[in-house]
């Protein structure tokens, strides 16, 4: 842990509090831009209201997107300054397990930086890391930041782009050069979350995890079962679903009071009856 930072394994948010050390560590050696460590809290605050868990219409999203990358000639995985310090083994493994390529691409573009998450990704086993220094030489059009710069083989060429923890420009440019692109992203009201083709609200380091095991559930099923499981999922509904829960959970709060003790069991009651009237609803 970073200056020897102890975290009492009976803390009630002790789990938390070690993503976030994994990320200031990730910083302290060079892998997160620090406006990173922004981007993390504001994910953490989406992730308070979801109740830190994963939702069932969140993993209904991870299951479609894992058969989307299943399904997909050129599956491209891009990896960030957070991806890379947060779950740079699950990327590697989920990489193996869809058969996709793993491209650095940066906002805050440094060729320290990609080098250094090349490195990291490197060794954790990938042979090969696109993206890096001037290897990066196709362009997004009509993207103004330097995430704009890809590899001809990777990004530029992908079907299918998995991206996580990023602001809008870049899966809008995306979807208009006519790609999929899979978001992971706790806000589901960000301009990823409402381009993308399919949207993960989840934790990032829930995420990866469960699209490893949904992957090798169906790494080996035929492409006629992966389609249906993509034509039965809808985002824009799906959205919706989770906007829902954040609404009614929020109101059990103001109703019901926030801070009572032995509140949580009768909260998790509560929020099991609100996914079962979501799902029975549409
Ligand atoms: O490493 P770089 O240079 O590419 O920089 C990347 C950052 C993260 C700094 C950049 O992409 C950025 O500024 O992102 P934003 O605009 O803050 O957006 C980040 C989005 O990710 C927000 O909607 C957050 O809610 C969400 N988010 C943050 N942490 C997580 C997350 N979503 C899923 N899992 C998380 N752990």
């Amino acid at each position: 842990m970073t200056n020897n930072f102890h975290i009492p394994e009976n803390h009630p948010r002790a789990e938390s509090l070690r993503i976030r050390e994994k990320l200031i560590e990730g910083f302290e050696r060079g892998l997160v831009a620090l406006a990173g460590l922004i981007a993390h809290g504001r994910g953490e605050c989406f992730d308070y209201i979801l109740g830190e868990k994963t939702l069932p219409f969140a993993f209904e999203a991870e299951k479609a997107a894992v058969a989307m990358m299943l399904l997909s000639k050129n599956p491209v995985i891009s990896v960030n300054g957070n991806v890379a310090a947060l779950c740079a083994d699950e990327i590697v493994k989920f990489a193996k397990t869809v058969d996709a390529k793993v491209e650095v691409n940066l906002f805050y573009r440094s060729l320290k930086r990609e080098a250094k998450i090349a490195e990291i990704l490197k060794n954790k086993g990938l042979e090969v890391i696109l993206g890096v220094g001037c290897e990066a030489s196709s362009e997004i059009p009509n993207l103004s930041s330097l995430r704009r710069k890809v590899s001809p083989k990777g990004i530029f060429l992908a079907d299918t782009v998995l991206l996580a923890i990023e602001d809008g420009d870049r899966t809008e440019a995306l979807r208009k050069m006519g790609k999929n692109v899979i978001a992971i992203d706790l806000n589901p009201f960000s301009r990823t979350a409402l381009w993308a083709s399919i949207t993960i609200v989840d934790n990032v380091v829930r995420a990866l995890p469960n699209m490893i095991k949904i992957a090798e559930n169906l790494r080996f099923e035929d492409r006629f079962k992966l389609k249906s499981i993509l034509t039965s999922y809808n985002n824009c509904e799906n959205l919706c679903k989770i906007v829902d829960f954040m609404c009614r959970r929020l109101k059990i709060f103001a109703e019901k009071g926030l801070l009572k003790p032995n509140m949580t069991s009768k909260i998790e009651v509560l929020e099991k009856r609100i996914i079962s009237e979501i799902i029975g609803e549409r």
